[in-house]
């Protein structure tokens, strides 16, 4: 399998530390694009309508986007626990911890282009202000909510790759007054999952 990723996007390097973790990382070949609304890529675009990374590209099978739909696949080909519970309230915490990892990346990149993508007088202070406080209101949210000490599932590597993200774009802090957060991130940033894969380069417009 090929898995079209970027070094830079959080949700390309959530499939992939999925893939770690399922300890299936040696079947996927990682494929470098760059793209973005303003860079259209051919090869992205001729695999997910949207432009968008990661696409998963499997022999034979229709190629497969987004990282959730990804994730899902990646968890149907390992013979260990499942990383996405398929039953119980184990379930839900899961996927509502994934929900909130894709909204902070969603949110992160919308107050990148209010600060530094779009052209100074195009941007608009009141979109960014909201979206950062949907990321502000979020990192409270995870701070009492975040399950920290049960097994691992695909909303904790949805969050530590968003976390991660968001720190290397220097977005704003979610580490102040959240010392839970916080400490959870150091712990899990340790992995050899996370370590395998870490985050570089420049956006190109
Ligand atoms: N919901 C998607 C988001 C993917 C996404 O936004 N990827 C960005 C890179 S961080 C991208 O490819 N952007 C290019 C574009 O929006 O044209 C996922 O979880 O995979």
């Amino acid at each position: 399998m090929k898995l079209l990723y970027q070094t830079h996007s959080p949700y390309a390097r959530k499939a992939l530390v999925f893939a770690h973790e399922a300890g299936i990382a040696d079947r996927i070949e990682v494929v470098h694009h760059e793209t973005s609304p303003t860079l259209r890529n051919e090869a992205v675009y001729a695999a997910n309508p949207l432009g968008k990374v990661p696409v998963l590209l499997r022999p034979g099978l229709p190629a497969l986007f987004d990282s959730d739909v990804i994730c899902a696949y990646l968890d149907t080909l390992h013979a260990g626990p499942r990383l996405i519970p398929d039953q119980g309230e184990a379930r839900w915490q899961a996927l509502r911890v994934q929900a909130i990892a894709q909204g902070l990346g969603d949110a992160g990149i919308k107050v990148r282009w209010e600060t530094v993508r779009r052209p100074e007088a195009l941007r608009y202070p009141a979109l960014r202000e909201g979206y950062t406080e949907k990321l502000v209101t979020s990192y409270d949210w995870l701070e009492s909510e975040l399950d920290t000490d049960g097994a691992l599932h695909v909303g904790h590597i949805a969050l530590a790759t968003a976390l991660s993200w968001l720190e290397f774009r220097a977005l704003p802090d979610f580490r102040a007054g959240r010392p839970r957060l916080s400490a959870w991130f150091d712990a899990f940033q340790a992995r050899p999952s996370m370590r395998a894969t870490p985050l570089s380069g420049e956006t190109h417009d």
